[in-house]
């Protein structure tokens, strides 16, 4: 009997795991909740990068080259806003931006985050589960050096990750509230997974989500957490420069360390051999991955190392 899983991802390397998962586990084992600490209002529209990169990616769909957005997309609309003056620093494409409009609709008729996105990602064919960590708006505020408080988008978009990170905020975490979809699947389930994820942006919003945190710990269960450090470099992103910039030293069993109270395994590269926390259960292996092969012999690796080692 294959394990119900939950896993808890952001982006791009987030998205990476929940397609390896979703090539090895039948669709209804497999609750994915996403980070919305991301999420923006942008010419009015509701962006949501980290669910959309999960939607893309299990659908079939996502941009190999970049990792978010649509594959072949085009940027008409972003040309015509510079005939208007404008200066767009975000890239919305053509076909991404059916997606804003859809949501931003639903939301403004009153229908719930989660329900909107439940109907697009039947649309394009995804039968597991994709759902925000929370119907209610958070952002995570990024106060830096260079520009004190800036939107997440701002900091990582528009100043490519350059500022220099003096502490992060999750603005409104503290009021938001769990969604019966997501506490479901976690009473459900066999086994959390967190994945390759920057644990600062992607992560740490969910954990400080008190009902989440709440109901991750609750639960007697597997909890581990896969590296998004190898080798003391990030695999993708500002990781590694934010855990230097926050006072960590940048190594894989730092980020083992940041996440002690809620996981009792760790999955390390097998690069990291000689650089782990020696009370956390842990499996070493291959964790970069380039090809879809790559995703689902992690995500198969993982579940029976959970299943052997940690049920
Ligand atoms: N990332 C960029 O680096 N530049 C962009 O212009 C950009 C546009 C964009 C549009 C839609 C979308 O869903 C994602 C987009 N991303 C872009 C990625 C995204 O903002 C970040 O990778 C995540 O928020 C970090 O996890």
């Amino acid at each position: 009997m294959a394990l119900k899983i939950v896993a808890l991802v952001g982006g791009v390397g987030g998205a990476k795991l929940a397609h390896g998962l979703a090539q090895v586990l039948p669709p209804e084992n497999l609750t994915v909740v996403v980070n919305t600490g991301d999420d923006f209002w942008h010419y009015g529209l509701r962006i949501c990068p980290d669910f959309d990169t999960v939607m893309y990616t299990l659908g079939g769909v996502v941009d190999p080259v970049n990792g978010w957005g649509v594959r072949e997309d085009t940027t008409a609309m972003l040309g015509a806003l510079e005939r208007f003056g404008e200066s767009p620093w975000f890239r919305l494409g053509d076909q991404d931006l059916a997606t804003h409009l859809l949501r931003t609709e639903g939301l403004h008729r009153g229908e719930r985050l989660t329900a909107i996105m439940q109907r697009l990602t039947s649309a394009l064919g995804i039968h597991s589960s994709i759902l925000p960590m929370t119907d209610d708006e958070v952002s995570t505020i990024v106060d830096t050096v260079e520009y004190g408080k800036v939107g997440f988008q701002e900091y990582f978009v528009r100043h490519r990750w350059q500022p220099i990170v003096r502490s992060l905020i999750y603005d409104g975490i503290e009021r938001a509230a769990l969604t019966p979809e997501v506490t479901n699947a976690i009473a459900c389930a066999d086994a959390i997974m967190i994945g390759p994820s920057n644990p600062w942006l992607s992560i740490a919003p969910m954990l400080a989500l008190p009902e989440l945190r709440a109901a991750l710990l609750a639960r007697a269960l597997p909890r581990v957490a896969i590296s998004p450090i190898v080798g003391g470099k990030a695999i993708k992103g500002p990781a590694a420069k934010l855990m230097a910039e926050l006072g960590y030293e940048v190594s894989a069993a730092n980020v083992a360390e940041f996440y002690r109270e809620f996981i009792n395994g760790f999955i390390y590269d097998q690069v990291d051999i000689n650089d782990r926390q020696p009370d956390v259960q842990h499996l070493l292996t291959n964790t970069v991955m380039y090809t879809d092969a790559d995703r689902a012999q992690l995500a198969r690796q993982a579940l029976t190392w959970i299943e052997s080692e940690l049920l």
